[in-house]
C-alpha cells in the first residue's frame, strides 16, 4: 500500500468487493458502538483519507498480542490492521534487520511529525537504567520516550502495554511500568487483555480516521464501546448463574452441562471486556466458552490477584439476593434429587423393557 493510497483503493486493488468493504465500515460503526447514520461517514473517511502511519513497537512481552492480531476475527480487520502498520517497522514481521529497521523507523517519524500512531506492546522497564530489554543496544524505554514524540497518540496494546502484567508481578524485578508512567505528554489509549482483542485496534484507528480524534474512554483509559460492560453482562453461561446451577469441578456434571464457572474461580464479575461479543478466532469461542473461568486478564495486575481457581468473595450488584455456596447447594440438593429421580426411572423403564422383550421371547 503506498502512503497515498487511500484504504479503500488498497482495497480494491486487494480484489475486495465494493459491497464487502461497505460490509466492513458496517461491522467497524458496530463495533464502535455507532449510530447506523454514522456509517456513511466511515464510509467517506477510508474511501477519502490515505493511509495513516503506525509504528509498532515490542518491548517486554511475549508476542502473543501480536498473535491476537494475526488472528483478528473479521477477514478484512487483520488485513486492514497489517496495512495500517507501518510494517517496516514491526520487529515480529518487519524483513529488515538491526541499523536498517531502526532507520526506517526514524524515517517515519521524520516524514509525519505529529501524525502517526504509536502501537506499544509490552510494559517499559525503569530498573537499573533500563537495560532489561534493550534494542540495538538502547534500553526500549528511551526508544519509547522518542518514538512517542512525534506520535498523534499512542495505542498501549496489551496488559503489559497498560499495567506491566506478568512482568509487573511482584516482585517486579525489571520494574516494569505501564507506558502511560513513562508516556504523559500525548494521549495513551488503554487496549488492556492478555491478550487483548486485535478488533480495538482497527475500531480506534478507523475511529481516528473518521473524526480526527481518539474514541470516547473510560475513567480508566480503556476505548468505552469495548470496555464499558463487564464479561458477565454477555456471558453464555448468564443463566447458569442466575439460576444458581453452578459448576463445583471441572469433571463434574454440571461442568457436562455448560454451567457457570463461578465457583471454579471465574472473573467474570468483576472483569471489563468484550471477548464474550468479539470473541476469537472468527467468533469460535472464548475462555469461560470453552470451559476455563475468567481469570481477568484486562483487569490490573490481575497476575498477583491469585489463586485463579478460588472465586470471589462478593459479587457486584448480585441479583441472586443471597450467598452463592448457600445457593449453589440447594441446586446442587435439587440436582442431585432430579438425578436419582432420573435414575430411578429409567430403571423402571429399562426394566419394563426388559420384562416385555422376555414377554416376547
Ligand atoms: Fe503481555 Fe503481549 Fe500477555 Fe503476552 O505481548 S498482555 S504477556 S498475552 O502477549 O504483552
Ligand atoms: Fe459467566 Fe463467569 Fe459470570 Fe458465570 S461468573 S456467568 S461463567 S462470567
Ligand atoms: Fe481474559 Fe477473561 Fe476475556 S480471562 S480473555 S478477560 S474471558
Amino acid at each position: 500500500m503506498s502512503k497515498s493510497e487511500t484504504y479503500y483503493q488498497w482495497a480494491r486493488r486487494k480484489g475486495v468487493s465494493r459491497r464487502d468493504f461497505f460490509k466492513f465500515c458496517t461491522f467497524m460503526g458496530a463495533m464502535l458502538g455507532l449510530e447506523a447514520t454514522e456509517f456513511p461517514k466511515i464510509v467517506s473517511a477510508l474511501q477519502s483519507k490515505p493511509r495513516l502511519p503506525v509504528i509498532y513497537l515490542n518491548l517486554q512481552e511475549c508476542t502473543c498480542c501480536g498473535e491476537s492480531f494475526l488472528r483478528s476475527s473479521h477477514p478484512l480487520v487483520s488485513d486492514l490492521i497489517f496495512n495500517m502498520i507501518s510494517l517496516d517497522y514491526m520487529e515480529v514481521l518487519q524483513a529488515a534487520a538491526g541499523k536498517q529497521a531502526e532507520d526506517v523507523r526514524l524515517k517515519t517519524m521524520k516524514d509525519h511529525p505529529g501524525g502517526y500512531i504509536l502501537v506499544v506492546e509490552g510494559s517499559a522497564t525503569l530498573g537499573n537504567g533500563g537495560v532489561y530489554c534493550t534494542i540495538g543496544g538502547v534500553s526500549s524505554t528511551d526508544i519509547l520516550k522518542q518514538t512517542a514524540e512525534g506520535a498523534a497518540a499512542v495505542i498501549a496494546y496489551g496488559s503489559c502495554a497498560t499495567n506491566a502484567c506478568v512482568q509487573g508481578a511482584h516482585p517486579n524485578p525489571t520494574e516494569a511500568v505501564p507506558i502511560r508512567r513513562v508516556i504523559k505528554n500525548k494521549p495513551v489509549i488503554d487496549v488492556p487483555g492478555c491478550p487483548p482483542i486485535a478488533e480495538v485496534i482497527t475500531g480506534t484507528i478507523v475511529h481516528y480516521l473518521t473524526y480526527g480524534e481518539i474514541p470516547e474512554l473510560t475513567n480508566q483509559g480503556r476505548p468505552k464501546a469495548f470496555y464499558e460492560h463487564r464479561v458477565h453482562d454477555n456471558c453464555v453461561r448468564r443463566a447458569f448463574f442466575d439460576a444458581g446451577q453452578f459448576v463445583e469441578s471441572f469433571d463434574d456434571a454440571g461442568a457436562k452441562q455448560g454451567w457457570c464457572l463461578y465457583k471454579m474461580g471465574c472473573k467474570g464479575p468483576t472483569t471489563y471486556n468484550a471477548c464474550a461479543i468479539t470473541e476469537w478466532n472468527d467468533g469460535v469461542s472464548y475462555p469461560i466458552k470453552s470451559g476455563h473461568p475468567c481469570i481477568g486478564c484486562s483487569e490490573n495486575n490481575f497476575f498477583d490477584n491469585t489463586p485463579f481457581y478460588t472465586h470471589l468473595a462478593k459479587i457486584p450488584n448480585n441479583a441472586l439476593g443471597k450467598d452463592v455456596d448457600q445457593v449453589g447447594m440447594d441446586v446442587i440438593g435439587v440436582a442431585g434429587l432430579a438425578v436419582v429421580a432420573h435414575a430411578g426411572m429409567t430403571a423402571v423403564v429399562k426394566h419394563s423393557e426388559k420384562k416385555a422383550k422376555e414377554g416376547k421371547d
